[in-house]
């Protein structure tokens, strides 16, 4: 199968494997893992931050995050195409009483300035108290868009203006800071936490890590164990992340190639539309014209039959995710499949 439904699909290289196999650790709920260590200090650096915490997975990071920045019945500005709003399974408000408070993402993942403005409460005693902006880079749902610094340095301005704290879901900002070849940390700037993926694009099997100011990742550590998340020899996981964060960043770059690529096979076809915006990383999303025939439940098995599995968008929308693991072969097959699939 050639699987573009996602960059999560990845499996672990040998090195990894071979990392996983030789790790050396200890119960990391004692702080007693050497190898969960090393990923953490390894991550906080390049992140820019003091320090770090291996977590099982994005969402919980980013749930840990907001429920440590936040006590129950304050509230978390966010872009209305968010992840943590859209795919996070409304875990902020369901175990932290958080309200969420949306405002429009921009088609290129941004939020406009007096949009967050005015989504930042006064004091009153009816109102949540606002405490926490959250951001995501890349943005998924916009087209796997990069935010740049600049965005990014005027919400953290007007966050410290009002006492509130930024959070980056930075589940895939290695894929923004590669694409705008620049160090990782430059898009953090101020940003008081960020939680990245290992087990996407970086091709570890399991992992993200939360980073921000040591104050910060102490109480994150309390409520990664209150949600059970504790995890005990864990240097077998964080192992694979070490070889992810030394091996794995700079060829991100083949992905954002090969999506190119891709959009570029498929400019033309004249029953679909690339999206606006995409591909500028590793992801494409198309749409079917209006009037074509087909439902998009109908392509997808085509395509299935035809040992292709591509991700849905919206209604009549399509993500294609390049990866560790798919070549330029396999981007000319989905091309040559797609034509004959979409006649
Ligand atoms: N996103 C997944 C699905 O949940 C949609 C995907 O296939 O893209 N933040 C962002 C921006 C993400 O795209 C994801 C995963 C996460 C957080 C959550 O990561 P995990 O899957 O590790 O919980």
């Amino acid at each position: 199968m050639i699987d573009l439904r996602s960059d999560t699909v990845t499996l672990p290289t040998e090195e990894m494997r071979r990392a996983m196999a030789m790790a050396i650790v200890g119960d990391d709920v004692y702080g007693e893992d050497p190898t969960v260590n090393q990923l953490e200090q390894l991550a906080a650096s390049k992140m820019g931050k003091q320090s770090g915490l291996f977590i099982p997975s994005g969402t919980m990071g980013n749930l840990i995050a907001f429920l440590t920045h936040c006590e129950r019945g304050d509230e978390a500005i966010m872009g209305d195409q968010a992840h943590t709003f859209i795919y996070e399974v409304g875990g902020v408000s369901a175990l932290g009483g958080i309200m969420v408070h949306t405002v429009p993402n921009q088609l290129d993942g941004t939020i406009k300035f007096s949009d967050i403005q005015n989504a930042i409460r006064t004091k009153d005693v009816h109102f949540p108290t606002s405490k926490l902006i959250a951001l995501e880079n890349t943005h998924n749902r916009c087209g796997g868009v990069v935010i740049h610094q600049d965005f990014i340095n005027s919400v953290v301005d007007l966050a410290q203006e009002n006492g509130l704290k930024v959070h980056m879901d930075g589940a895939r900002i290695f894929n923004a800071a590669i694409k705008l070849k620049i160090p990782v940390q430059n898009l953090l700037i101020g940003v008081d936490s960020v939680t990245f993926c290992l087990s996407k694009g970086l091709g570890a099997p399991v992992g993200s890590v939360l980073c921000g100011e040591q104050k910060f990742i102490n109480r994150a550590r309390r409520i990664r164990k209150q949600l059970g998340g504790g995890m005990r020899q864990a240097g077998i996981l964080a192992a694979a992340g070490i070889v992810a964060l030394e091996t794995m960043v700079d060829r991100l770059a083949e992905d954002h190639h090969l999506a190119r690529k891709l959009a570029d096979n498929l400019r033309s076809f004249s029953n679909i539309n690339i999206r606006e915006n995409s591909p500028q990383t590793n992801m494409v999303f198309l749409d079917l014209i209006d009037d074509y025939p087909k439902s998009s439940a109908q392509i997808i098995q085509e395509l299935k039959n035809n040992g292709i599995l591509v991700g849905t968008s919206k209604n009549r929308g399509f993500r294609l995710v390049t990866h560790y693991g798919i070549t330029k072969e396999d981007i000319d097959k989905v091309a040559e499949v797609l034509a004959t699939v979409l006649q």
